[in-house]
C-alpha cells in the first residue's frame, strides 16, 4: 500500500477512495467521493486534536462541559474545510477530478440532531469554543434517526423518519472501549449506615466522537454521543430454543433508548422513554467527567477548580443528583460537602419562560425510574430549606420533581439568553430563588458563529467585506463596524445591493428547480423560519398576508410594492393547533398564487423540511427578518442575529433578543410593532380583548371573515373554525390585538423598501452593526462568568 499523502489534497483523496472506501475511481459515485474528501479533511483535523487534547493535560487546565440533548450541526464537510482554510485548495482538487465541488458538499446529509434553537446555540457554541481554544466537550445523544423529514400532503404537514446514519459518517470515531454500564429502576439497600442503589435494568452508553475545529484550525474539541448498546446483546440460549427474535431483544430495547430525537419544541411530553434518554446521557457523561478528573486527581474536593459542566436547559438536570449519589453513595464523600462540590461544578441556561415547556416528573414514574435519585432530590431540598428557612422553594412537592428548581438550587450561576429574558427569569418563573440567590443569575446573550453564518453560507458578502476590511472579522466579528464609513460610499454601497440582488437569483433558481414555481426577484423577500408555535406567531404573518391580498384587490393599480412571503418551519406531531397553521398557510398560498389580480405582487411559499442547510441558503437572500413573536415569550431568538447580519431588515416586536438588535442596528433601521411584555399582560386582562380589536380594525375583521366562511378551503370550509375560534376567542399570543400595529409597520417597509438606495443602506448598517452577536462574544462571557475557564491558545 502507498503511504499515505500527507500534502497534497488530490492525492490523499484518491488514497482514501481506494484504501478506505475500496472503491476504483472509475466506478465511483458522489458518495464515494465524497467520503473521500472527509477522510482526506479528517485527517487533516486529528493532529491538531490529539494536541490539544495533550495540551490540556499538560496544563491540567480547566474543562468546560456542555451537556445538551440536542447538537443540531447540520453539515460538517464545508464547515471543517472553512475552518483549516483550504476552500480553495479543496475545490481545486475536486473539480480537477472532473466533479462539482457544491454538488458534492450538498451530498452530506444534514446531522439533524435538534429541534430548533436550543440545538443550533449548542453547535454553534462547539464551534466557538474550539475558535477560542477553550478546553471542551460537548456531551449529548447520538441519535439514530434526527428530527423527522417534513412534507407536505393537501397542504399538511406528514412526518417521516429521519435515517443520516442509513451511510457511514465519516466524522465520528467509534470508541467500543468507552463504555458505561447504566442502571434504571431497581431498590435501595442500606447497610451499616451506607446507602447504594441497586437498579434492576441495565443498559450500556457507548461513545462515538467528533472533532470539532475552530476557526483558522489552531484547536479542536470533542463532540461525544452516546448510543444506547446492550449489557448482553445476544441470548444464545433463546436463540437455540428457536426464540430467533426474543434472542436479540436485549439489544433493540436497548438502542432505542438512542433512537430518536423527541420532536418536541418549547412542550414537554411527559414520556418515560424521554427521561431514560435524561438519565442516559447525563450519567454516562458525568461518569466520563469523574473517569478523566480522576486520571489526574485524586482530591475530589478540587473538582470545581478543574471541571464546569454547563446544563443546556433543564434536560441534563438530572447530571445533579448523580453527581451527588457517585461523590455521596460510591466515594463515600459526606452528602454536604458531596453536595458542595457538585454545585460548584454545574451551571444552568435557561431557555424559555413558557410553563408547559418546564419540565417536570410524576414523582411515581420518576421513582420507579430512578428511587435513589429521588431520595438524593429531598435531601437537596433539606439542605436547602435548612440554609434558607424562611422560604419553602423546592425541586420536589405536590407529587412532582421540578427540573427547573432542581437546576437552580443545583447550579453555581443560571443564565438567561437575552437581557429582556434573564430580566424576565428574575421576576417571574425564578422570582423566589433569585431573592434567596441573589447574583445566582446571569444573562448571556445568545450570538451565532460568523464562520457558518456568514463567510459559509454567503460567500458573496464575505468576499465584499474582505475585500472592504481584510479577513479579520470572520474571527473577530465586531470589526464589522469598520464597514461603516464604507456606506457613505455609493459605488460600495452598490456593490452590497448587488451582492443581496445575486442571492435572490441565486434562490429563484433553486425555487423555480425544486419547486416549480417562479418567484418575482423584484419583490421584498419576506423570510419567517423557524419552529412553528403559536407564540412565534406564524398565524399573524398569514393573516397580514391575506389582508394585503384582499386590500391589493380591492385596489390594484395603487403601486403596490411586491411581496414574496416564504415559510419554513416543522410542527410538533402532536401540536395540532401549529399543524392547522401550517395547513392554513399552505391553502392561503395556493388560493392567492393562483390570482390573476395579485399575480406579481403577491406569492407566498411554504418551503418543506426547513432545516439548517435551508437556513443557510435563504437567510442570505432575505431583505425582510419576521421576529413577531408576543412580547415576553421568545426568548432571545438567534435567526434574528443571523438576517440582521446577511442585511436583511427586522420587523418585530420588542422580545428577546431583538431589543438588544434594535439598540445596536438602530431604531431606524428597524421596523418595531406591537405591544411591549407589559402592555401585553394587561392587554390580556381587558374582557373580550380579541373581539374588542377585531372591531376596531376592518382589514383584520375580513381577514378573519375569509378564513371562517372558507375561501381558503372551499371544499371544507369549517376547517379553520379551531384557529378562528381562538382567534377571536382568548387569543392568549395577541394576535389580533397586535395586528393593526403589524400592518401599519408593514406598510412603512413597502414604502422604504422602494427606496432602493436608502433600504441598502439600512441593510449594510444592519450588517455593519451586528458583529456583537458572535458566539465568540457569547462564549468568552460564559467564560468570564460562569466557568472560569481561559484560553489555550491565547484567544
Ligand atoms: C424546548 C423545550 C424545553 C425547554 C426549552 C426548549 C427550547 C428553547 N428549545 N429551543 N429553545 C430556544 O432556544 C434558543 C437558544 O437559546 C432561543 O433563542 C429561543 O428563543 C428558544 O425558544
Amino acid at each position: 500500500m502507498d503511504d499515505l499523502p500527507r500534502t497534497d489534497l488530490r492525492a490523499a483523496i484518491m488514497w482514501h477512495l481506494t484504501y478506505t472506501l475500496g472503491k476504483d475511481p472509475d466506478h465511483a459515485q458522489l458518495f464515494d467521493w465524497r467520503m473521500a474528501l472527509s477522510h482526506a479533511v479528517r485527517d487533516r483535523i486529528v493532529d491538531r486534536w490529539m494536541t490539544a487534547t495533550r495540551d490540556t493535560y499538560r496544563a491540567d487546565a480547566k474543562r468546560v462541559y456542555y451537556l445538551s440533548m440536542e447538537f443540531l450541526i447540520g453539515r460538517l464537510l464545508e464547515d471543517n474545510i472553512v475552518n483549516l482554510q483550504m476552500t480553495d485548495q479543496a475545490r481545486a482538487a475536486i473539480e480537477s477530478l472532473g466533479l462539482d465541488y457544491r454538488q458534492l458538499l450538498l451530498d452530506e446529509p444534514d446531522a439533524a440532531l435538534g429541534n430548533g434553537g436550543l440545538g443550533r446555540l449548542a453547535a454553534c457554541f462547539m464551534e466557538s469554543l474550539a475558535t477560542l481554544g477553550c478546553p471542551a466537550y460537548g456531551y449529548g445523544i447520538r441519535y439514530e434517526h434526527g428530527l423527522f423529514r417534513q412534507s407536505f400532503l393537501d397542504g399538511r404537514q406528514q412526518e417521516a423518519p429521519e435515517d443520516w446514519l442509513q451511510q457511514p459518517n465519516a466524522w465520528e470515531f467509534e470508541r467500543p472501549e468507552a463504555r458505561f454500564t447504566l442502571g434504571f429502576g431497581g431498590n435501595i439497600l442500606t447497610r451499616a449506615g451506607t446507602t447504594r442503589w441497586e437498579p434492576e435494568h441495565f443498559v450500556q452508553a457507548e461513545a462515538f466522537d467528533t472533532p470539532v475545529i475552530g476557526w483558522r484550525g489552531r484547536w479542536a474539541n470533542t463532540l461525544r454521543l452516546w448510543a444506547g448498546r446492550a449489557v448482553n446483546p445476544f441470548d444464545l440460549e433463546r436463540f437455540n430454543a428457536g426464540d430467533f427474535a426474543a434472542a436479540a431483544e436485549n439489544e433493540a430495547l436497548a438502542r432505542t433508548i438512542s433512537r430518536v430525537l423527541y420532536p418536541e419544541d418549547s412542550t414537554e411530553k411527559g414520556k418515560y422513554l424521554r427521561l431514560m434518554q435524561e438519565y442516559f446521557f447525563s450519567a454516562a457523561s458525568i461518569r466520563d467527567i469523574l473517569r478523566r478528573f480522576e486520571t489526574a486527581h485524586q482530591d475530589l474536593r478540587l473538582l470545581p477548580q478543574k471541571v464546569a459542566i454547563q446544563m443546556n436547559d433543564t434536560h441534563p438536570a438530572i447530571a445533579g443528583p448523580e453527581l451527588v449519589r457517585l461523590l455521596h453513595d460510591e466515594r463515600g464523600l459526606p452528602f454536604d460537602e458531596a453536595l458542595d462540590i457538585a454545585r460548584g461544578c454545574l451551571n444552568y441556561t435557561n431557555h424559555t419562560l413558557l410553563p408547559e415547556a418546564l419540565e417536570s416528573w410524576g414523582e411515581a414514574l420518576f421513582a420507579s425510574l430512578l428511587p435513589r435519585h429521588l431520595q438524593l432530590i429531598d435531601r437537596i431540598d433539606d439542605a436547602h430549606a435548612k440554609a434558607h428557612p424562611a422560604r419553602r422553594v423546592s425541586a420536589h412537592g405536590d407529587g412532582r420533581v421540578r427540573m427547573g428548581e432542581l437546576s437552580f438550587i443545583m447550579s453555581n450561576r443560571v443564565n438567561g439568553v437575552a437581557a429582556l429574558h434573564t430580566g424576565l427569569m428574575k421576576t417571574t418563573v425564578f422570582r423566589e430563588l433569585n431573592d434567596l440567590h441573589p447574583g445566582r443569575i446571569v444573562n448571556e446573550t445568545n450570538g451565532v458563529t460568523p464562520r457558518r453564518w456568514v463567510h459559509s453560507c454567503n460567500p458573496r458578502l464575505s468576499a465584499l467585506i474582505t475585500d472592504t476590511i481584510g479577513d479579520g472579522w470572520i474571527g473577530d466579528l465586531e470589526k464589522l463596524t469598520e464597514l461603516e464609513p464604507h456606506i457613505d460610499d455609493a459605488d460600495w454601497l452598490a456593490r452590497f445591493a448587488q451582492v443581496k440582488t445575486d442571492n435572490k437569483a441565486g434562490l429563484c433558481d433553486w425555487v423555480t428547480r425544486e419547486h416549480e414555481l417562479m418567484l418575482n426577484p423584484e419583490a421584498i423577500f419576506d423570510v419567517q423560519i423557524k419552529r412553528i408555535h403559536e407564540y412565534k406567531r406564524q398565524h399573524l404573518n398569514i393573516l397580514e398576508a391575506i389582508a394585503l391580498w384582499q386590500e391589493i384587490r380591492d385596489n390594484p393599480g395603487a403601486g403596490w410594492t411586491p411581496r414574496v412571503k416564504i415559510f419554513g418551519g416543522k410542527a410538533a406531531p402532536g401540536y395540532f393547533f401549529a399543524k392547522d397553521i401550517i395547513r392554513l398557510i399552505n391553502d392561503a398560498a395556493r388560493v392567492i398564487n393562483a390570482d390573476a389580480a395579485t399575480h406579481g405582487l403577491l406569492q407566498i411559499i411554504y418551503l418543506p423540511n426547513y432545516n439548517v442547510t435551508m437556513a443557510e441558503r435563504l437567510i442570505p437572500a432575505a431583505d425582510l427578518s419576521e421576529q413577531i413573536s408576543t412580547a415576553g415569550k421568545e426568548a432571545s431568538g438567534t435567526g434574528n442575529m443571523k438576517f440582521a447580519l446577511n442585511g436583511a431588515l427586522t420587523i418585530g416586536t420588542l422580545d428577546g433578543a431583538n431589543v438588544e438588535i434594535r439598540e445596536r442596528v438602530g431604531k431606524e433601521n428597524f421596523f418595531l410593532f406591537g405591544m411591549t411584555v407589559d402592555e401585553a399582560e394587561a392587554r390580556r386582562q381587558v374582557e373580550n380583548h380579541a373581539a374588542g380589536a377585531i372591531a376596531a380594525d376592518p382589514r383584520l375583521a375580513r381577514a378573519i371573515e375569509a378564513i371562517r366562511a372558507g375561501a381558503f378551503s372551499p371544499d371544507e370550509p369549517d376547517r379553520y373554525a379551531g384557529i378562528v375560534g381562538n382567534l377571536t376567542g382568548p387569543d392568549y399570543f395577541l394576535v389580533a390585538s397586535d395586528f393593526s400595529d403589524y400592518w401599519r409597520a408593514q406598510r412603512e417597509v413597502d414604502q422604504a423598501y422602494a427606496d432602493k438606495r436608502n433600504w441598502a443602506r439600512m441593510a449594510a448598517l444592519n450588517a455593519a452593526r451586528s458583529g456583537w452577536f458572535s458566539s465568540d462574544r457569547t462564549i468568552r462571557g460564559y467564560m468570564a462568568d460562569i466557568w472560569g475557564a481561559r484560553s489555550l491558545t491565547g484567544n
